[in-house]
């Protein structure tokens, strides 16, 4: 749709990834009045924007698909186990023509403004290029991992070669033919990156401030019996995902690492490195996450595993973390550690040697500069909350979305905010978002957010808010949860300490997703406690 947008409509939802485009399929299905806003130029939103080299996802695309259509799982092939960027743009490209999406989707359009008015109970809202439209409810589905964080090098502009952020890379690609390759950052973009860009570059020079606990991807591609096998049984299968803590599925656990003796857990964790997901490996004692020392037999083990890739023992110790493990955010990674076997790459610690500036020629660090042609920034994003701000959201009494978390992205059910009437999140701050399969959870949240609209039509109510006491309780629920577990020793995006200024504070649930849904449905059926509801 190119032309400008205008008018009204019951519900206006901003996205078109995973979860907005099934939140617009589910509207239209039932005819009701909506459309989509999205920034890119096409659907599939993270798996839109982050096409750098080596993206792939890291949950079995068996299970990393939409579960809503019976035929649409039946007919689609996943080439590959985990399926890199291009397939799975691929695959949101034929559910967007599938179930004739791009008629509501208005593509290039970045919402730039949200104002609620107060007084009939809509909100208005605009967009870079133009379109000016009110809504009833707004479905915000602007993900978890959008607004990019490009830190405040010195020296930046300055920069004679190209440098490209991995979450705002170029359709057309980029070449690293011959060139001298700086990456900064080595979370799960960097992860996935340096391996490809070292296959082309004269020379790549990684600087790391954090090493990353990755696991082996293993992956494959999918043999037709276990996609058989899949399909024969999905229905049975997406419904043990859905009552999964993370909606997923992997083997049974072990119980407690701490209760086995050494050469029993060694020899499961070797059985799991080398399984179909490395992941297995994290989620298979129940102690792991929640006991420091369950968690250090674990980490150790992957430690062992640096040391007996990485041939220089000095950069093999430089490339082990220190924290613990998943308490940062674990990638899959396709042969990353071999990688800094190859001469032409070379790690530079920007812990020990901070960047100073970025020069017209390349990097400079506490040591020295390092000349490149090209750099890439793989330095993640203001995750969580950070699509949401950027909207520029105007709520109740004029309050601005920033001023009202500028202590903490606080939230009812992970969904609701106070003073923002009318606006459901999808996978907002205080739900079980990035720590659960993703599109399994935007389905989850989907059909609650129209369950709960549904009932407000019947009801007679045309407005639904919290209150600034009940963010306060659901607060402390996911604070609760994080504080039985490791994730609160460790600074992570997951709560905010990657980004300068931004209060840190744990912005996921990780009560699993049981408990979560459980909660969210309790709370409607006592009569919406929590909610202000007006007629
Ligand atoms: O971002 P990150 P990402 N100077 O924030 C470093 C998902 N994802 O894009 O840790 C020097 O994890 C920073 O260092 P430190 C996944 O959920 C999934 O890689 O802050 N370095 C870190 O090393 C993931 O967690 C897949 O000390 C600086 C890196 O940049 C999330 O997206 C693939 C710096 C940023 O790592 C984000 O991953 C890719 C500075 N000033 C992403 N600032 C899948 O496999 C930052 N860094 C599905």
């Amino acid at each position: 749709m190119n032309e400008l947008v205008t008018g009204h409509y019951k519900v206006v939802v901003i996205g078109a990834g995973f979860g907005g485009m099934y939140a617009l399929h589910r509207l239209r299905s039932e005819g009701t009045q909506t459309i989509c806003f999205e920034a890119g130029g096409g659907v599939g939103g993270t798996w839109y924007w982050n096409r750098y080299p080596g993206a792939r996802v890291d949950i079995e695309s068996m299970q990393y698909s939409y579960s809503f259509d019976e035929e649409l799982q039946q007919e689609w092939s996943w080439p590959e186990n985990f399926s890199a960027q291009p397939d799975i743009e691929r695959y949101a490209n034929h559910v967007a023509d599938r179930f004739g999406l791009r008629e509501d989707i208005v593509f290039d359009a970045r919402v730039n403004s949200m104002r609620f008015d107060e007084e009939a109970n809509i909100w208005h809202l605009t967009t870079e290029r133009g379109d000016e439209v009110t809504a009833h409810y707004v479905i915000s589905a602007t993900g978890s991992l959008d607004a990019t964080n490009v830190p405040g090098f010195p020296g930046l502009d300055s920069f004679e070669g190209d440098w490209h952020h991995t979450s705002q890379w170029p359709k057309e690609g980029v070449s690293f033919d011959g060139l001298r390759v700086g990456v900064i950052g080595t979370g799960s973009s960097g992860v996935q990156a340096i391996p490809e860009i070292a296959k082309t570059a004269s020379h790549l020079h990684v600087f790391q401030r954090t090493p990353a606990f990755t696991m082996p991807n293993n992956n494959q591609p999918l043999d037709p019996d276990y996609e058989r096998e899949w399909k024969d049984t999905y229905a049975e299968r997406r419904e043990a995902m859905r009552t999964d803590q993370g909606l997923s599925m992997f083997p049974p656990k072990y119980g407690a690492i701490l209760d086995m003796e050494p050469a029993v857990r060694e020899a499961i964790m070797e059985d799991l490195y080398a399984s179909r997901s490395g992941f297995n490996l994290l989620v298979a004692f129940n102690d792991t996450m929640v006991n420091a020392e369950a968690n250090e037999l674990l980490a150790e083990f992957m430690r062992n595993k640096i040391r007996s890739i990485v041939t220089d023992p000095v950069v093999a110790e430089k490339l082990c973390p220190r924290y613990a493990i998943g308490t940062k955010r674990v990638c899959l990674d396709s042969g990353y550690h071999a990688t800094y076997n190859r001469e032409n790459v070379t790690l530079v610690d920007v812990r020990e040697s901070p960047i100073e500036e970025i020069t017209p020629r390349g990097v400079r660090t506490a040591d020295g500069e390092y000349e490149l042609d090209i750099l890439v920034l793989a330095t993640g994003f203001d995750a969580v909350s950070g699509s949401l701000t950027r909207l520029n959201v105007t709520g109740v009494d004029g309050l601005d979305l920033r001023d009202k978390w500028k202590d903490g992205a606080t939230n009812y059910l992970g969904m609701f905010v106070a003073g923002f009437p009318n606006l459901f999140m999808i996978h907002g701050p205080g739900s079980p978002g990035v720590l659960a399969q993703m599109i399994a959870g935007a389905e989850w949240q989907v059909q609650y957010v129209l369950d709960v609209i549904h009932d407000l039509d019947t009801r007679g109510v045309q407005r639904i808010d919290t209150t600034a006491e009940w963010e306060n309780k659901w607060d402390a629920e996911v604070q609760t949860a994080a504080s039985y577990t490791l994730f609160g020793d460790t600074d992570s995006w997951y709560k905010g300490a990657n980004i300068e200024g931004k209060p840190k504070s744990f912005m996921v649930y990780v009560g699993g997703y049981d408990n979560y849904s459980r909660r969210c449905r309790e709370q409607v059926e006592a009569d919406y406690e929590g909610f202000v509801l007006s007629p």
